[in-house]
């Protein structure tokens, strides 16, 4: 079975149909399943929706927080999931091809596979400014944590077993969480695999970028200091 595990936050007028359809095409392939969906601090009425969905489809499980917090979302969610192999995907996206290309990696041998929008091959056709915001994000990870990687942020698939150690080391939440999961991965000697997605959003992202640049660099601080200084 894979555990499925998306991030949800005031997505009122996506999550459903995103979420049915994913389940869809996953029966379609004959995957077996469950999808997780991890919400927090929402005030658009998603939380309702999430249950309603949970009563009908009994392979969707949501979790619910009070404060807006994608990483800690994310790490809950993948906490919480029990199959052998985890993905990671945003609501947005439902990125089947990602997985079936992801599935066979892990299956011979990778520990983490990660969807890259950024290395060659892949197609990004986000607005200009948020592929240049990846860019940087990038550039600032190599250099604060050693990171060697073109995108850390988005899809991964990963063999459970092999990265609960890695997700419990992680140190920091929101928008980094991830992009530290993929670095510690790295760092503790996992095998990490990327390869390139090709993204086209169905909406604008739920947070403005430049809401996003404070805490982004508090995380590469907290990050960076963990990592580089305290040698954790
Ligand atoms: N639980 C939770 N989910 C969030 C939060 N912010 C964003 N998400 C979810 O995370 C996924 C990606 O968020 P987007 O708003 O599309 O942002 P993005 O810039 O495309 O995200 P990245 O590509 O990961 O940088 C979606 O499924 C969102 O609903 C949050 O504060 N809490
Ligand atoms: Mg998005």
């Amino acid at each position: 079975m894979i555990s499925i595990v998306i991030p949800v936050f005031n997505e009122a007028r996506i999550v459903r149909e995103a979420a049915l359809d994913l389940c869809r095409r996953l029966d379609a392939l004959g995957l077996g399943f469950e999808l997780i969906l991890s919400e927090n601090g929402s005030t658009d009425g998603t939380r309702q929706i999430l249950a309603a969905l949970a009563a009908e489809e009994p392979r969707l499980r949501f979790l619910e927080g009070d404060q807006p917090n994608y990483g800690r979302a994310l790490k809950r969610g993948i906490l919480e999931a029990r199959g052998a192999v985890v993905i990671c995907d945003e609501i947005d996206l439902c990125d089947v091809g990602f997985y079936q290309r992801a599935l066979p990696l892990l299956a011979a041998g990778a520990d983490l596979v990660v969807g890259s929008k950024a290395m060659k091959g892949s197609n990004d056709a986000r607005p200009p400014m948020r592929r240049v915001a990846t860019r940087v994000i990038t550039l600032l990870l190599r250099l604060t944590t050693g990171f060697r990687g073109t995108d850390t942020h988005g899809l991964k698939a990963f063999r459970r077993e092999r990265m609960l150690e890695v997700v419990n080391a992680c140190v920091v939440e929101r928008d980094l969480f991830a992009s530290e999961l993929v670095i510690r991965a790295q760092r503790m000697g996992r095998e990490v695999r990327e390869i390139p997605i090709e993204l086209a959003e169905k909406r604008p992202p739920s947070t403005h970028l430049f809401r996003r640049v404070p805490r982004v660099l508090k995380g590469l601080i907290r990050l960076g200091w963990t990592i580089r200084v305290r040698h954790r």
